[in-house]
C-alpha cells in the first residue's frame, strides 16, 4: 500500500527529529497522540511530514472515497441578539433595515421549491431572535417532515438551543428530546468557534460557552443521534487553543461516538469587527486539516467547506486528511461572499464537483447525511441535460454561528 511505504520511508529518515519520528511511529501503530504532541505538530510539523501522516490515516479510515451531499440551506433570519466579532453575516437588531425575518410559510415555500430536486438534506441555521422560539422550530420541523418525509432535517446549533431552552425553561435533555420528536434528525457543527475562554470571551462572549455547547451535543448523542463539530481558526488564537478545542471534542466523542465530521473553518476577515486580523496562508490551512486528521483519531470524517477556501485548496486538502467536501444547494443569493470567500460567485454543478474530485485521483461518492452511499460517481456517465444544470453547489458563504 502506497501510504504505508511513504510512512515507513518517513520513519526511517535519519534527518527526522526524534520527537516527530515518535509521533509518526504512533500513527503507524494506530496510537493516539497527546495534547503536547498536538502542539508540537503545529509548532514543528512541516507540510510534507504532516501530509504523509494525515493521508495515511485518511486512507486507512476512508480509502480513496471523497464524499459530498446534496442539500440546501434555509436561514430564518440574519438578525441576531448576539454580536460575535467575526460574524460578517448577522445584522444586529439596531441595523434592522438590512435584515430579514422569514415566516414559517416562506420557509415551507423554500422547501417546496426543491420538490423536484434530488436533495437529501435541509440545513437550517440563522441568527437568534426571541420570536424564533421552541414552539416555532418544533412546528417548522414537523411541517417539513409532513411535507417531505425523506428530507433529512439538520438544524440549529447549541447557540440557538441554549437560548430557546432557557426561555422555555426546559433542560437540555428534555429540549433535545422534544426537538427529536418534532422531526430534528441531525445537528450541524456551528457555534463552536474556539472553546477556550481566553479566546471565546474576546470573539463571542455572550453566546453559549464551551461546556454548554458540548453538553447539548452530548444530550443529542445520548438520544442515538449524530452531529458535526467545527473550529473557527486562524485569527487571535494560539496553536495550543486549537489543540485544546480538539481535545474537548475528542473526549466527548470517546464518551458518545455521535460526531460524524469535523469541519475546520478558516477565519475570513471581510466586513466584520475583526477585519484588522490577517488571514492565515494556504499552507497553514493544509497543516491545520492534517493535524485535525491526526489528532481526532475517533472522528470518522474531516470535511472541507470548499467555497471558503477555493477549489484549488479544496483539491489539495484531499491529500491532507480531508475526505468530505461540503457543497450546498442554495439559490437564495442572500448571503454570498459576505466574509470574503475565495469564490465570489460560488456555484458548482454536481458534474463539476465530481470532476474536481476525480482530477486529484479520488473516488467521488454522493452520500446522505448519515454517510450512506447515494450514488457512486467513479464510473458515472453524465447525461447532457445534467451537465447544463448548474445545481447543487453554490455557497452560503457563512451561515452563522
Ligand atoms: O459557527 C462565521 C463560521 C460557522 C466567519 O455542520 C466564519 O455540516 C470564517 O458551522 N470567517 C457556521 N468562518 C457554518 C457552519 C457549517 C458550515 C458548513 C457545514 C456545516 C455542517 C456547518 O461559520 C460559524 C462560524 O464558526 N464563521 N463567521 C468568518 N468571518
Ligand atoms: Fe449571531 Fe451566530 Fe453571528 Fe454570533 S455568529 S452574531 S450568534 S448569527
Amino acid at each position: 500500500m502506497e501510504v504505508e511505504s511513504r510512512l515507513d520511508l518517513l520513519i526511517e529518515n535519519k534527518l527526522l527529529a526524534a520527537d516527530l519520528k515518535a509521533i509518526a511511529v504512533k500513527v503507524k501503530r494506530g496510537e493516539r497522540i497527546s495534547f503536547e504532541e498536538g502542539v508540537l505538530l503545529y509548532e514543528k510539523g512541516e507540510l510534507g511530514y504532516l501530509g504523509v501522516l494525515a493521508n495515511y490515516i485518511r486512507e486507512k479510515k476512508n480509502g480513496n472515497y471523497t464524499y459530498f451531499n446534496r442539500n440546501f440551506h434555509i436561514e430564518p433570519t440574519n438578525l441576531c441578539v448576539y454580536d460575535c466579532k467575526f460574524c460578517s453575516y448577522s445584522r444586529l437588531i439596531k441595523q434592522k433595515e438590512e435584515g430579514w425575518e422569514a415566516t414559517m410559510e416562506s420557509m415551507l415555500e423554500t422547501v417546496k421549491g426543491y420538490d423536484d430536486e434530488a436533495v437529501t438534506e435541509v440545513h437550517i441555521v440563522g441568527g437568534v431572535l426571541p420570536q424564533y422560539n421552541m414552539k416555532f422550530y418544533m412546528d417548522l420541523f414537523a411541517a417539513i417532515k409532513r411535507h417531505r418525509k425523506d428530507l433529512h432535517v439538520k438544524a440549529l446549533t447549541p447557540v440557538e438551543y441554549h437560548y430557546i431552552f432557557k426561555k422555555a425553561k426546559v433542560d437540555y435533555a428534555t429540549g433535545m428530546r422534544m426537538m427529536k420528536e418534532s422531526g430534528l434528525e441531525s445537528m450541524p457543527g456551528g457555534g463552536a468557534e474556539i472553546f477556550h475562554p481566553e479566546i471565546r470571551d474576546h470573539i463571542c462572549k455572550d453566546k453559549c460557552d464551551a461546556d454548554q455547547w458540548l453538553s447539548i451535543h452530548e444530550e443529542w448523542h445520548k438520544l442515538g443521534m449524530h452531529s458535526n463539530a467545527t473550529m473557527l481558526y486562524g485569527h487571535i488564537e494560539k496553536f495550543w487553543h486549537r489543540v485544546d478545542h480538539m481535545e474537548r471534542l475528542r473526549q466527548l466523542q470517546d464518551r458518545t461516538g455521535g460526531f460524524q465530521s469535523f469541519i475546520p473553518l478558516k477565519f475570513r476577515n471581510k466586513d466584520n469587527q475583526m477585519s484588522h486580523v490577517d488571514e492565515v496562508s494556504v499552507i497553514e490551512d493544509l497543516r491545520n486539516y492534517a493535524i485535525a486528521r491526526i489528532y481526532l483519531d475517533n472522528f470518522p470524517h474531516i470535511k472541507a467547506y470548499w467555497a471558503m477556501i477555493s477549489r484549488d485548496t479544496a483539491q489539495l486538502s484531499l491529500s491532507y486528511g480531508v475526505d468530505d467536501i461540503d457543497g450546498t444547494l442554495d439559490d437564495t443569493t442572500k448571503i454570498y461572499s459576505m466574509a470574503g470567500s475565495e469564490e465570489q460567485n460560488p456555484a458548482m454543478s454536481t458534474r463539476q464537483l465530481v470532476e474536481l474530485i476525480k482530477q486529484v485521483g479520488r473516488h467521488p461518492i454522493e452520500r446522505d447525511t448519515l454517510y450512506h452511499i447515494v450514488t457512486d460517481y467513479q464510473d458515472y456517465v453524465f447525461e447532457e441535460k445534467e451537465t447544463e444544470k448548474v445545481n447543487y453547489y453554490s455557497l452560503p458563504v457563512l451561515d452563522n454561528h
